[in-house]
């Protein structure tokens, strides 16, 4: 006799909750619908990246300088079809634009939204089959509908976020996301195209014993992440060391497996990139939203990363999150090895 369970979709989830949020009257939910349209469509076209001709260079290089894959430039374009048309939202800002993006047709101009997104995160990764994933965050629009966008709508700083979440395209599909009430994920279940609640209440572990950094970066490292990483390697039975080091060098997996499994994910600023790598705006304040939610800790070896204002749209920031314990140990060795 099959277990006679009831799978929970994530829109009757979403509905579930909506009671949480009668100010949204539906439109939060209608967003999410939209974004988790656009991830079904882009997890389509990677599953069959190493089928058709989509690896490869787009040719053109993004704001960041770094070539485009053509999956790049597929998600962003579907990201923002999909947004576009769902009338909730009134701008974005990609990572694949150096300006924002702003809706100006009838019906966006009068959307309460603005997202931030980076439609295809560790895309460098795709043609090693490495999980690869898009990150977002919501907020409402600061300008006064009636017209698209600005710029100022998106430079807040993530304590507005509504909701912020990503999609890790993997070995399943998965939607984790959050409004500020706990972290859920959902799986896809590819043969009907439905996300199903599998994750309820994420939370991180008390404490890990997984470190993530890139070590290929030691010697443009700080003198404090040097003797971070040594603390993880030294033996000490009541902690657990030495840690485990897993890196993959995709920022969705690495958060994805440290929130699972218990552990910390660092990208401090380097020798060369002395403001770190990450962007602020929709890749630390997405993650550190669920961090937070998830009973964990973001920020950036000084700051909570969630009170940073933001200045400019890709700015870049130092990242250490994961349980508030070992985010705290990071921050004690900053203090301690000041240089
Ligand atoms: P590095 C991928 O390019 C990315 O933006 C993040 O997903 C990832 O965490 C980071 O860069 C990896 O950077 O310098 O370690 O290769």
């Amino acid at each position: 006799m099959a277990a006679n369970y009831k799978i929970k979709t994530l829109t009757e989830f979403i509905i579930e909750r909506q009671s949480e949020y009668p100010h949204a009257k539906g439109a939060l939910t209608r967003l999410l619908n939209d974004i988790t349209t656009a991830a079904k469509i882009v997890n389509r076209e990677i599953n069959a990246a190493g089928l058709v001709d989509i690896l490869g260079y787009e040719g053109k290089k993004n704001i960041q300088g770094e070539s485009q894959k053509k999956l790049d430039v597929f998600a962003n374009e579907q990201f923002i079809a999909a947004l576009k048309g769902g009338a909730e939202c009134c701008a974005i800002a990609s990572e694949e634009n150096e300006k924002i993006i702003s809706f100006e047709n009838e019906f966006s101009e009068m959307g309460k939204y603005v997202i931030a997104i980076d439609p295809l995160d560790g895309s460098s990764n795709i043609e090693a089959n490495v999980s690869i994933g898009t990150v977002f965050s919501i907020y409402r629009r600061k300008t006064d509908a009636g017209e698209g966008g600005k710029v100022e709508d998106l430079l807040q700083p993530g304590i507005n976020q509504v909701a912020a979440g990503y999609i890790i395209y993997g070995s399943s599909t998965m939607l984790v996301y959050t409004t500020g009430k706990g972290v859920n994920g959902f799986t896809l279940d590819p043969s009907v195209g439905i996300f199903c609640l599998s994750h309820p209440d994420m939370m991180f572990p008390e404490t890990g014993s997984i470190y993530s950094i890139n070590e290929g970066n030691y010697i443009y490292l700080d003198e404090c992440i040097k003797q971070y990483i040594k603390y993880c390697q030294k033996e000490d039975k009541k902690t657990k060391r030495p840690y485990t080091s897993r890196y993959i060098g995709s920022l969705v997996a690495d958060f994805h497996r440290n929130l699972i499994r218990g552990g910390v994910f660092m990208y401090p600023k380097t020798k060369k990139a002395p403001s770190g790598k990450l962007r602020l705006l929709y890749e630390c304040n997405p993650i550190a939203f669920i961090a937070e939610q998830a009973g964990g800790k973001a920020s950036d070896g000084f700051n909570r990363i969630m009170e940073v204002e933001p200045e400019a749209l890709h700015q870049r920031s130092p990242l250490f999150t994961g349980p508030i314990s070992m985010v705290e140990k990071i921050e004690e060795f900053i203090r301690k090895y000041k240089e």
